[in-house]
C-alpha cells in the first residue's frame, strides 16, 4: 500500500483542544498529499481554514427524541462511521481521542460487511484521566484493545496506558508535530508594547484553565518573579479555573500586571510576545502548546509532568522543575531573563529543536507508516 493515495476517516473533538488541533491538521496534510480526507463529527473542525478538494465533512446528527434523558450522540457517530465508511469507500478511521471515539468505531466496524480498520490515537487525558475512572476504565481497554494499531504522543503515556490497562498489542508514538510555516517567531514589537514597556519582561500561559494545569502555580511563580524583576503576565484561553485565578490576582495586588486575553486564533502572534512560557501541569502528555512556543523561539519554565521532559530539553529548550515546586520554577525563569546570552542560546535551542525533532511532514509520515502497516495485515 506504500504511496497508495488512502481514503481515511477522521474524527476528533472539532472544536476543543490539542487532540483536535492535532487530528485536524493531520488531516489537512494529508489532504495536500493527495489523500482523501473524510472528518466526521459533530461540528466543522475550527482549525479547518480554506476549502480543500479533497477534505470532506460528514456531521453527526443527534436523535434528540423526549425519552432520552441524554442524547446518544455516541450511538449516531458509531453509525455515521459505518455509513460515511461504506458510502466513501474508506480504507481506515482514524480516531483521535479513546472516548467515546475509539468505541464508536469499534462499534461502527461491527456494522460493516468488510473488515474496516481503526487506527486509535490517544492524547493524554483519555488514559491519565478516564481510564482511572471505573465507570470507562474497562470500555477503554476494550476499544483500544480492538483497534487495528494504536499511537500515543509520548512514551511517558505508552508508559501509563499499559500502566493502567491491560493492552495487548504494541502502541507506536507519534509526537505532536508542527508546522514551521505557521510557526515561527514572528515581528511582535508594536502588539507586545501595548501590554509591556521596554523594560518589563513578559510570561505567558495558554491552556483551557482546568485542573491539571495548576494555574494557580502559574501565579505564584509570576508573582515571585514579579518581586525580583518587573514582568507582566499574560493568560490566553479560558476555562473552569478562570475565576479562581482572578481572584488570587486580585488579591495579590497584581491585577494591574496581568493581562487576559481570553481564546486566541493566531497563536504564533501572540506566543511570539512572550520571553517564556509558563507550564507546571499536574498531568501532560505532551504539551502541545509548549512546542507552538518552541517553534516561535519562546522556551519553556514548567514541571517535569508526563511527557515534557521528552519535549523540553532541561538546560537547553526550557528548564523543568518537580509538580508545584514554583520556588524552583520561579529561580529557573528569572536565571534566564537575567542572562541575556543565556536566553539567546536557548532561543536558537527552541528553533532547532522544534524543525529537527517535531515537523509535520515528519510525524506525518509515521501516521502514514501505521496505515499501511494496518493495511497490509491481515
Ligand atoms: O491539554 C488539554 O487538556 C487538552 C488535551 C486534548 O485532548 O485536547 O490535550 C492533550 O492532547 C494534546 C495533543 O496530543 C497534548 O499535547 C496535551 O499534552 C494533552 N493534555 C494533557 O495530557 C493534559
Amino acid at each position: 500500500q506504500a504511496g497508495k493515495h488512502l481514503k481515511i476517516g477522521i474524527t476528533c473533538y472539532p472544536s476543543l483542544g490539542g487532540s483536535g488541533v492535532v487530528a485536524t491538521e493531520l488531516g489537512k496534510r494529508l489532504a495536500e498529499k493527495g489523500h482523501q480526507v473524510h472528518f466526521i463529527a459533530n461540528s466543522i473542525p475550527f482549525r479547518l481554514g480554506k476549502f480543500h478538494r479533497n477534505i470532506f465533512y460528514h456531521e453527526v446528527e443527534v436523535n434528540d427524541y423526549y425519552v432520552f434523558r441524554y442524547p446518544p450522540y455516541d450511538l449516531s457517530l458509531a453509525t455515521k462511521m459505518a455509513q460515511v465508511a461504506k458510502t466513501q469507500q474508506l480504507d481506515l478511521l482514524h480516531v483521535h481521542y479513546a472516548v467515546p471515539h475509539a468505541v464508536c468505531a469499534y462499534l461502527a466496524k461491527q456494522m460493516l460487511p468488510d473488515d474496516l480498520k481503526v487506527v486509535t490515537t490517544l492524547h493524554g487525558t483519555d488514559i491519565t484521566v478516564l481510564a482511572q475512572d471505573e465507570s470507562l476504565k474497562d470500555l477503554i481497554e476494550l476499544a483500544i484493545n480492538k483497534s487495528d494499531a494504536v499511537t500515543a504522543v509520548s512514551q511517558d503515556l505508552i508508559r501509563e496506558t499499559h500502566e493502567l490497562l491491560d493492552v495487548k498489542q504494541k502502541i507506536d508514538l507519534t509526537y505532536n508535530f508542527i508546522d514551521n510555516k505557521i510557526y515561527y517567531p514572528r515581528n511582535s514589537a508594536s502588539l507586545r508594547a501595548e501590554y509591556a514597556s521596554k523594560d518589563e519582561k513578559v510570561l505567558m500561559h495558554i491552556s483551557n484553565f482546568r485542573p491539571v494545569k495548576r494555574t494557580l502555580d502559574v501565579v505564584d511563580i509570576f508573582a515571585r518573579v514579579n518581586r525580583e524583576l518587573p514582568t507582566k503576565l499574560i493568560l490566553v484561553g479560558e476555562g473552569p479555573d478562570l475565576p479562581k485565578i482572578q481572584c488570587k490576582i486580585q488579591e495579590m495586588g497584581l491585577t494591574d500586571r496581568v493581562h487576559l486575553l481570553g481564546k486566541q486564533d493566531d497563536v504564533a502572534q501572540v506566543i511570539s510576545m512572550a520571553d517564556l512560557l509558563l507550564l507546571p501541569s499536574e498531568k501532560e502528555s505532551f504539551g502541545l502548546v509548549a512546542l507552538e512556543a518552541m517553534a516561535c523561539g519562546v522556551p519553556t519554565i514548567g514541571s517535569t509532568a508526563g511527557g515534557i521532559p521528552e519535549l523540553v530539553t532541561h538546560g537547553s529548550t526550557g528548564l523543568l522543575a518537580g509538580i508545584g515546586d514554583t520556588k524552583q520554577m520561579a529561580e529557573y525563569a528569572l536565571m534566564l531573563l537575567r542572562n541575556e546570552e543565556m536566553m539567546k542560546s536557548y532561543k536558537q535551542a527552541c528553533l532547532d529543536r522544534s524543525s529537527d525533532h517535531f515537523d509535520i511532514d515528519k510525524i506525518t509520515a509515521q501516521y502514514e507508516q501505521v496505515y499501511s502497516r494496518v493495511l497490509t495485515q491481515q
